[in-house]
């Protein structure tokens, strides 16, 4: 008989009887900040993986395919970009790959939760370490839907919102009124991208409906693209691209970021194209708002 001494699992609620476990090895951190419960864990297959009011926002495994998905994509299709703004990111994961194109000349963050920063900071170096190495970075503890609606006009040339899900801290940035004032905050030829949840599990589908129908209102071009993450409901995740002119893959400028030299460990410029191709009942879900 398998005996063991320290038998401890993390789970989590995919759906109301569907849970994802993990065996825990390690427990670095685990408290209610003034905005959300914040656990530091760390097991065998994910390494240390960060959780945000019971959900995995990033493991050591797989955040790769999250972070080179909610950035390349969008600097791929306008090479131009110089000025980010990430609104959450507090792991640093999301600058971290903004970072490593040197044209861009602004690179603002803001975070909510200050607790979140400094336990990745702590615990999560692969991706946090842009937030004391990097120059360019301008990382603001603060509300990121104040901040949007306080910032200037054609401030900013992409926005990228890496925020949890459409409950919590996370609400206000699934809102018309936000996305009216990242309108008005990017340039003409600007990009956001922004959770759009997953289309399998119940909830995760309710959220895409809510986050599709929003963006929807604001932008002419509000697209969808997907991508295989293990440690998110069902292994599959969405991001929406939302802009005012540009469409994701007849404005892709593949050549362009080529010329980059960038080596990315998810994102290419054929599985580009792939992502937003989307299956019929995830068409239908989005085609229902
Ligand atoms: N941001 C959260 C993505 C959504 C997670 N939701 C969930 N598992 N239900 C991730 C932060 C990485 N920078």
């Amino acid at each position: 008989m398998l005996t063991k001494a320290n038998d401890m699992w993390y789970s989590e609620y995919h759906d109301y009887d569907v849970k994802f476990s993990t065996e825990i090895t390690e427990v670095f951190l685990q408290e209610q900040t003034p905005f959300q419960y914040l656990q530091m864990l760390k097991s065998d297959t994910f390494g240390t993986f960060m959780t945000l009011d019971g959900y995995i926002q990033l493991t050591e495994m797989d955040e790769f395919v999250y972070h080179d998905m909610i950035s390349h994509p969008a600097l791929a299709v306008n090479p131009s970009i110089k000025r980010v703004l990430i609104i959450g990111g507090g792991d640093g994961g999301t600058a971290r790959e903004v970072a490593r194109y040197k044209h861009i000349s602004k690179l603002d963050m803001v975070e909510i939760d200050g607790a979140v920063v400094d336990a990745c900071i702590k615990y999560m170096p692969t991706t946090s370490s842009v937030l004391t190495n990097e120059p360019r970075l301008n990382l603001i503890i603060g509300d990121g839907l104040a901040f949007v609606r306080d910032a200037p006009d054609n401030s900013y040339d992409l926005i990228l919102v890496d925020s949890t899900d459409p409950f919590g801290p996370g609400e206000d940035l699934f809102t018309v009124e936000f996305y009216k004032n990242c309108s008005r905050v990017l340039s003409e030829d600007g990009i956001l991208i922004n959770q759009h949840e997953g289309a399998f599990y119940e909830g995760d589908v309710l959220q895409m409906k809510k986050a599709h129908t929003k963006i929807k209102e604001v932008f002419t071009i509000a697209r969808v693209y997907g991508f295989n993450i293990p440690t998110y409901a069902s292994g599959y995740w969405y991001f929406g691209f939302a802009s005012k002119k540009y469409d994701p893959i007849s404005d892709l400028k593949a050549d362009k970021w080529a010329e980059f030299g960038l080596d990315t460990k998810y994102y290419n410029t054929e599985l580009h194209k792939g992502a937003f191709a989307l299956p019929n009942y995830v068409k239908k879900i989005l085609e229902s708002v």
